[in-house]
């Protein structure tokens, strides 16, 4: 791709911030693309990893791609033409970010291994800090770290007595090969469902040790034609139309189901049970692969070949609970010794982290793990009390029942956006929401939740350590609504 825009034309005189982006991911290449589009060229992407692309760089495992349809996650403004699938593989989507980053000139602007530890608000600016010093001083922050990047490793005894390979599916070992190996993993989640399918047929053995059975939803991944590409290419508004279409379809059922309307929950749930009753013939397998609890209470699982594949020769599912890891592979409670070469973990990340362990210090000495001892809240997933001129992409409570979290990001942004467009202005030179605002807007969270799928009973990476879920509890409809225009009475502003 050649380079697209330089300095939007849209630049006007006024105070020009220094902006530091931290996190090269999704989020990130979006906030750069946008800032110069508005003319706010003053600005740095600090990436602690030394390529971009966040959660796609880090998950490299066989089998990954993306559950949202690949024309809804894109960009709006840079629909894709080349999507190989509805789902697109991973690489697919690397391949994607690097380059729309490079079409957009947002490449050189990133300093990468370059992890920002620290930021402190002091004398009206941002002081931000790596381990080896004062880096930069901006008037804005935009934390745009992701969601799902801390791997979570299981607390299991003798987990690095393990003497095979072993590693965690969000940091593959691809120079481990799979061939002929008798290969374990532990969890079910979205990840592993992707990865038995895509080494079943080369492995020996593939032994999947599942603590909790998952709702499948019946999903087929068709691939697009030469000639649905070539429509694509010379007709884009097929692109926006099906990237229209995608949203509006996920947001008038899934999005709805998880939130409590029960009629698209009953077919949500009818095609799950359908989908193992179909496909399962074993009695006792079907018993094993049947969950206890609501469909959609985890994050739903979409594919239509992991139960072909589980029921391969070459595949075993392991109900027994693990009791230790040994050299020789996994001991489950029943005494058998389950022996493997090499042993994924597929047990999922740290959903709420956010921009930690970055150690932030607001107004008056605040830090955030203060503001978030008791629970990790924001104003409207994107700003602090307390936290002048500090924003968040996909912070608490983004994430939409399975939308696109690019059409999340892409709003927030536009709203923050709004804000650092009143400052150049001169209509302020400190903002932070309203602690009551805030407090506000949690509680009616809370009260929302009560009536959502997720809190019906099961563990979930949605939940947080007192229990609630870090997700939107209402319609996608009201997320545009909310996230609109800044209502600037629920902010303090600092002339
Ligand atoms: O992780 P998970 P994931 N002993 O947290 C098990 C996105 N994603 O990487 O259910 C034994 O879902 C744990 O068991 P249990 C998507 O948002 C998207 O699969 O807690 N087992 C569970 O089975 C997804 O939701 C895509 O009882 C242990 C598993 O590990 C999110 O990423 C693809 C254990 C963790 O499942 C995370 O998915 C991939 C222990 N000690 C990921 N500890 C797509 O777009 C944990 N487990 C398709």
């Amino acid at each position: 791709m050649s380079e697209a825009s330089g300095t939007g034309a849209t630049a006007k005189a006024g105070r020009t911030p220094r902006i530091a982006i931290i996190g090269a991911g999704m989020s990130g290449i979006l906030t750069a693309i946008k800032l110069r589009q508005a003319g706010f060229d003053d600005f740095a992407i600090y990436e602690k990893a030394d390529r971009l692309g966040g959660t796609w760089r880090d998950n490299t495992y066989p089998g990954l791609s993306c559950d949202v349809p690949s024309h809804l996650y894109s960009y709006s403004f840079e629909l894709n033409p080349e999507w190989s699938h509805l789902f697109s593989p991973g690489a697919e989507i690397q391949a994607y970010f690097e380059g729309v980053a490079g079409k957009y000139g947002v490449e050189p602007r990133i300093t990468y291994n370059t992890e920002i530890s620290r930021g402190e608000y002091r004398d009206g600016r941002w002081h931000l800090s790596t381990g080896d010093g004062e880096l930069d001083v901006v008037d804005f922050v935009i934390a745009a770290t992701g969601v799902l990047r801390d791997p979570v490793y299981p607390d299991i005894d003798g987990l690095d007595s393990f003497a095979g390979d072993r590693f965690h599916s969000a940091r593959w070992n691809h120079d481990v090969g799979l061939a002929g190996k008798r290969v374990g993993i532990i969890g079910t989640g979205s990840t592993a469902i992707q990865i038995v399918p895509a080494i079943i047929d080369r492995v020996a053995k593939v032994s999947l040790f599942q603590r909790t059975a998952q709702w499948i939803f019946p999903l087929a991944n068709p691939p697009y034609t030469e000639a649905d590409k070539e429509n694509f290419r010379h007709n884009p508004g097929v692109m926006q139309h099906m990237h229209r279409s995608m949203s509006a379809q996920i947001a008038g059922s899934f999005s709805q189901a998880v939130i409590g309307n029960r009629e698209q929950m009953k077919l949500i749930e009818e095609a799950c049970q359908a989908n193992l009753d179909e496909n399962v013939r074993d009695p006792e397998l079907k018993r094993q692969l049947t969950p206890d609890y609501q469909a959609a209470c985890k994050r739903l699982i979409m594919s239509d070949e992991f139960y072909p594949a589980i029921q391969r020769p070459e595949a075993e599912l392991v109900t027994e609970g693990i009791e230790r890891i040994e050299a020789g592979g996994v001991r489950t409670g029943d005494g058998r010794l389950h022996e493997l070469d090499v042993l994924v973990l597929a047990t999922g990340f740290d959903g709420h982290r956010f921009m930690r362990p970055m150690h932030l210090v607001g107004q008056d000495g605040l830090t955030l793990d203060r503001a978030w001892q008791d629970a990790t809240q924001a104003y409207r997933s994107v700003a602090l009390p307390g936290f002048p001129n500090f924003f968040m992409l996909v912070g608490p409570n983004s994430p939409i029942g399975n939308f696109s979290l690019i059409e999340i990001s892409e709003i927030q942004l536009a709203y923050i956006m709004q804000l650092i467009e009143l400052y150049r202005d001169g209509g302020f030179r400190a903002i932070a929401p309203r602690p009551d605002a805030t407090r506000r807007f949690n509680e009616a969270i809370m009260e929302a939740m009560k009536g959502t799928v997720w809190v019906t009973g099961c563990r979930s990476w949605y939940l947080d350590k007192n229990g609630n879920p870090a997700m939107w509890p209402w319609s996608f409809e009201r997320f545009c609504a909310e996230m609109d225009q800044p209502d600037l009475n629920e902010f303090e502003l600092v002339a």
